[in-house]
């Protein structure tokens, strides 16, 4: 299946519920009126735009229209489209894996597909012909060592990991030492995501971040936070506490393809000013895609 095929079907579900709304205002255009931008407003918010979000884009579609002095159906879209798109481009959509090793932490709570996200991602740069090491510091369960393994046999990646209950700061630690012994190119870090327990996810996030820092000070890294779609605006919430504890660099979201609801993705884009890097749109080892603002708008709208 090709990239855009993939992400309409990953899509699909969000775009049926926008285009009873969305699609349907614009195919009834009859100008821009007090009616119009309500609806519009109320047709984004039912996509999990979010509120705020919702109300400052067609605010910006506001003054657009009038300075443009734009009429027609087409002309309101496209402008529509082009606000959309600059509230999702906030900053650098790449990974940093400018050094050997790179470091890319995930984090995220129970349950939004951080194994999985690994799994896929590990699969696209062993594509790549880079050397990857999944590093197993969920020492939360056993079952979750076991989970990373059986992605990294699919991929060819190797793994480092220690018993259940183990210090993840320990594992990471471990982890540097065989890549650097294996000439890994990127070390991909598997974290527990227990936001109940603020306090002790804090130390332990930031043990992490110190033993990286003293063990490759001058590495590339990333800090990826993975939201799971289909909890909606709750997403944000948890991604707003997040942002607070690690240094998040980009954000994945998952399940897409679950959910009516994909505007989620420009809710959080706008909300916290990190970048949206790849998105989740389906359980197989190719179900993960770069994020494209570009064309995940021309999908939605
Ligand atoms: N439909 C769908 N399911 C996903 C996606 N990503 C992860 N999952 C599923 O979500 C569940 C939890 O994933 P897991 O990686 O174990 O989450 P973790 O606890 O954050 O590590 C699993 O059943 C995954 O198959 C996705 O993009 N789409
Ligand atoms: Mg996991």
């Amino acid at each position: 299946m090709g990239f855009l095929e993939k992400i309409r079907k990953g899509l699909s579900k969000t775009k049926q519920a926008m285009s009873h709304s969305l699609g349907g205002l614009f195919a009834s255009f009859r100008g821009v009126d007090e009616e119009f931008y309500d609806e519009l407003e109320e047709s984004m918010i039912l996509a999990d735009i979010g509120v705020e979000t919702s109300m400052k884009a067609v605010e910006q579609l506001r003054e657009t229209v009038k300075s443009r002095k734009l009429r027609e159906a087409e002309e309101v879209q496209t402008a529509l489209r082009e606000i959309l798109v600059e509230m999702l481009q906030v900053g650098d959509p790449f990974l940093n894996l400018d050094t050997k090793p790179a470091v890319i932490l995930v984090i995220g709570v129970n349950g939004v597909g951080k194994t999985t996200t690994i799994g896929k991602l590990a699969n696209q740069l062993q594509a790549e012909g880079k050397k990857v090491l999944l590093c197993a510091a969920d020492t939360f369960r056993a079952a979750a060592a076991d989970q990373l393994e059986i992605w990294a046999n699919r991929s060819g990646a190797d793994t480092v990991r220690q018993h259940e209950g183990a210090d993840p700061a320990s594992v990471v630690y471990d982890a540097i030492a065989a890549a650097r012994a294996r000439g890994s190119d990127v070390i991909i870090v598997d974290t527990a995501g227990r936001l109940h327990n603020k306090a002790n996810l804090m130390n332990e996030l930031g043990k992490i971040g110190r033993i990286i820092d003293r063990e490759l000070p001058d590495c590339a890294k990333d800090v990826l936070l993975v939201l799971d779609a289909t909890t909606g605006q709750n997403g944000l919430i948890q991604a707003r506490e997040f942002k607070k504890i690690a240094g998040v660099t980009g954000i994945v979201l998952t399940k897409l393809d679950g959910t009516a609801k994909g505007g989620i993705v420009i809710a959080v884009a706008d909300a916290l000013h990190v970048p949206v890097k790849y998105i989740g749109v389906g359980e197989g080892i190719d179900d993960l895609m770069p994020f494209e603002p570009d064309t995940f708008v021309s999908e939605l709208i």
